[in-house]
């Protein structure tokens, strides 16, 4: 697939086939087993995303994928003209394969044959640059390797393995897999130490109280262009799958009180269950959030939409994130007219609807937010002496719109503070 500056792990896909694999020259043929209803225009989207051309596709309808070849074998043998007809060279499917499955596909076909999984890890493997993230990828294509053991050996040797290394008597399968496993611990070690700073940075936000937002959605839903223009913050933002994969975060202020606000890596159906463990770590700022940001795409088509929303609240289940509230956003409105505008509403009459790009709705959007967490606020009256300025000037940080008199004992303070903050300013309480 596409050549990564992540040159190592750009080697196992590359060793994977038969024929070089350079950027220019991918030409793909996608093809899936689908029931009803569905198509291949993700799978071109994500092929497109890793770099490569879609030459031809085909779709067999079937309610499940065959064991052994994935398309049955009539659809195989018009598979294998069409693929010759359209001078591709490299077949991807829509699912992920089982390595028996590939293996015959291959066998089939005369080209190298990648799964939707494959495709996925390589894009991740491309936009991934921060080092725990690197280190995530890595973790996940050498667990989706594992299985397949393909090409893996050259890989792993070049890491430290190597003449000497296998045991006698041990088949090459067992070395492979052994140089694996210990690949794949040594990773998950050094994820681990990486993870126990972000878990640091995490309790010194924690020490601070804010109230933390996560922004929650499919790839390309414009969740990196929401943070900018609530937040102005600096984020990437590209028309392409996954192009965020490293957590921001950014305060955001809001009726006088501040936020932490982060945008994370985006999700998408059928998200290989290597990468949601491997980015746990990652995910976690959105579990742990107090408020979840449900992005959609509303400029997408109805079907299209409302699979994006399901997969998105099964990914948001499947981490655990259950117990925050979750607030629906329907984005990019700015691409519709008033008769789509309308469906919109009654397809999504909780949904708010915003445009990231043109501004519309952000008001509206603060307020909800504001008004989600009012209910978390407690009103406290207190009596600050003028000795204790530092704790007034932290007050007004926390209640931008908090009520004060000054009297000759002190500043009179009425203020709405988050319930676990109010308790640190217990012994400036007023007798009611
Ligand atoms: N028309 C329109 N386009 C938008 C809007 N918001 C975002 N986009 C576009 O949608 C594309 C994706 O936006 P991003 O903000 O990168 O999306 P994302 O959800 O962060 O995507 P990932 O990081 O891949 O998960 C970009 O081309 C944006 O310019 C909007 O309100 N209206
Ligand atoms: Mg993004």
């Amino acid at each position: 697939m596409q050549r990564t500056r992540h040159g190592r792990t750009s080697e196992t896909f590359e060793t994977n086939g038969a024929a070089p694999r350079g950027r220019a020259r991918q030409r793909a043929f996608a093809i899936a087993a689908l029931p009803e209803g569905d198509d291949l225009s993700e799978l071109k989207e994500l092929l497109h995303t890793a770099g490569v051309a879609t030459v031809g596709e085909m779709v067999q309808r079937r309610d499940k994928p065959h064991p052994n070849t994935y398309l049955g074998s009539g659809k195989l043998e018009e598979l294998k003209a069409a693929v010759k007809a359209a001078d591709a060279n490299v077949v991807a499917s829509d699912d992920e394969l089982t390595p028996r499955q590939e293996r015959n596909l291959e066998q089939e076909l005369g080209v190298p044959v990648v799964d939707r999984t494959a495709v996925i890890l390589d894009i991740f493997a491309g936009h991934a640059h921060s080092a725990e993230g690197k280190l995530q990828v890595e973790l996940a294509q050498l667990e989706y390797n594992l299985a397949r053991m393909r090409g893996l050996w050259t890989h792993l040797e070049r890491l430290g393995g190597g003449i000497g290394t296998r045991g006698p008597g041990e088949s090459q399968i067992e070395t492979d897999r052994r140089l694996a496993r210990d690949r794949i611990s040594a990773l998950k070690r050094r994820l681990d130490r990486v993870e126990s700073s972000r878990a640091v940075m995490r309790q010194e936000r924690e020490r601070a109280q804010l109230p933390e937002i996560a922004l929650a959605g499919y790839t390309n839903a414009g969740k990196s262009t929401l943070l900018i223009t609530l937040s102005g913050a600096e984020v990437g933002v590209r028309d392409r799958l996954f192009h965020t994969l490293d957590p921001t975060t950014r305060s955001l202020r809001l009726g006088g009180r501040d936020y932490l606000l982060t945008d994370t890596v985006g999700f998408i159906r059928k998200l290989p269950h290597q990468l949601v463990d491997a980015f746990g770590a990652t995910l976690e700022e959105t579990r742990r959030a107090n408020l979840i940001v449900h992005v959609l795409d509303a400029s997408a088509p109805e079907e299209e939409r409302e699979e994006m929303q399901r997969a998105v609240e099964a990914v948001l289940d499947e981490l655990g994130a259950t117990d925050a509230p979750r607030l629906l956003v329907l984005n990019k409105v700015d691409a519709l007219d008033d008769e789509q505008r309308l469906a919109l509403a009654f397809d999504h009459p909780g949904g708010l609807p915003v445009s990231a790009l043109t501004g519309e709705g952000l008001e509206p959007l603060g307020e909800r937010i504001e008004s989600e967490f009012a209910r978390t606020l407690s009103r406290v009256e207190l009596l600050v002496p003028y000795a204790d300025g530092g704790r007034l000037a932290e007050l007004h940080q926390l209640d931008g719109e908090l009520e004060r008199e000054d009297t000759p004992q002190g500043v009179r303070v009425t203020a709405r503070l988050p319930t676990a903050v109010a308790a640190r300013f217990d012994r400036y309480a007023e007798p009611a």
